[in-house]
C-alpha cells in the first residue's frame, strides 16, 4: 500500500514536470538530453503515448511501451531525457549491468525488456545522417555511438557483448541550435554503419563536467540502399505515422 501510493505521488510530480516543461525550460536538476533523431526508446515511446491520447496524458498505442508504461509507471516517458546514472564517473561497463544497458536504474528499468516489438526508426544502411540529440539542459561532453553485432537476438536481454566493441560515432561538444522538435538541440553528422534489419543503437553522453553519464537505446531498421540519397536515409518514429512495427 505504501509504496503504491508513492508511486502515485511520485507520477503527479512526473506529470507536473512534464506540463511545466512544455511551458518553461525544466531545470537543468531534472532535464538533460537524449537523441530525438534517430529516437531513444524513452522517447519514442514517450512520443507515441501522447499520440495516443491525441497530445494529453500517457495512452500508449505501442504494446511494448504500454508494457513499459505498466510496469515502472510515467516518470520515465515525462523524463525521457533523463536516462542517467548520476555517478559514472567514465566507467560506463561497471556501473551499467548487461540486460539493463537500455534502463540503468529502476525508474527506468521497463525499457530494458527485450523484445523487438518497440517503435523503430528506419534508416539505411551506411547512409550519411545528421543526429539530432535534444538539449534540455547544456553540458559539455562527448557522445559515444555504438551498434549491436550482426546476428544479435532482440529476445535476449542486450549486454555490453552484443555491441561491436568500438563507436561508429564519437563527437565531443557538438553544435547546439535551438528550433528543434523537443526545443534546443544538439546535431552532427554521421555514417551509419553497414548493417541490415533491427539492430539498437547505443548512445553513451559523458559529461566533462561532471561525472554523470547518460545512456540511451534507439530501435532501428537498417534497410539494403532501396531509398534515395535525397531523403535524407530515413524517417523517424517521432512523426507517428511512420514506425515500423513488425
Ligand atoms: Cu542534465
Amino acid at each position: 500500500m505504501r509504496s503504491r501510493r508513492r508511486l502515485t505521488a511520485l507520477g503527479a510530480l512526473a506529470g507536473l514536470a512534464g506540463a511545466l516543461a512544455v511551458v518553461v525550460p525544466a531545470s537543468p536538476a531534472l532535464a538533460h538530453g537524449g537523441f530525438t533523431y534517430p529516437a531513444t526508446r524513452t522517447y519514442a515511446c514517450y512520443v507515441d503515448a501522447r499520440e495516443g491520447s491525441g497530445g494529453g496524458d500517457l495512452q500508449p498505442t505501442n504494446p511494448a511501451c504500454a508494457d513499459a508504461l505498466e510496469q515502472g509507471g510515467s516518470y520515465p516517458f515525462w523524463n525521457w531525457f533523463g536516462n542517467l546514472i548520476s555517478n559514472a564517473n567514465g566507467q560506463h561497463r561497471d556501473v551499467v549491468p548487461d540486460g539493463k544497458l537500455c534502463g540503468p536504474t529502476q525508474q527506468f528499468d521497463g525499457f530494458t525488456q527485450a523484445r523487438s516489438d518497440w517503435p523503430t526508426t528506419t534508416l539505411r544502411s551506411g547512409a550519411d545522417i545528421t543526429f539530432l540529440h535534444n538539449a534540455w539542459a547544456q553540458h559539455p561532453g562527448r557522445f559515444d555511438q555504438y551498434i549491436t553485432k550482426d546476428g544479435w537476438d532482440p529476445s535476449q536481454p542486450l549486454t555490453w557483448d552484443d555491441l561491436e566493441p568500438e563507436p561508429f560515432d564519437t563527437v565531443t561538444d557538438p553544435p547546439l541550435r535551438g528550433g528543434g522538435e523537443q526545443g534546443a538541440e544538439y546535431y552532427w553528422d554521421t555514417t551509419l554503419p553497414e548493417k541490415s534489419g533491427y539492430h539498437v543503437i547505443y548512445s553513451i553522453w559523458t559529461r566533462s563536467d561532471s561525472p554523470e553519464a547518460f545512456y540511451n537505446c534507439s530501435d532501428v531498421i537498417f534497410t539494403g540502399g532501396a531509398q534515395t540519397a535525397e531523403d535524407g536515409g530515413g524517417t523517424t518514429a517521432a512523426t507517428g505515422a511512420q514506425y515500423a512495427l513488425r
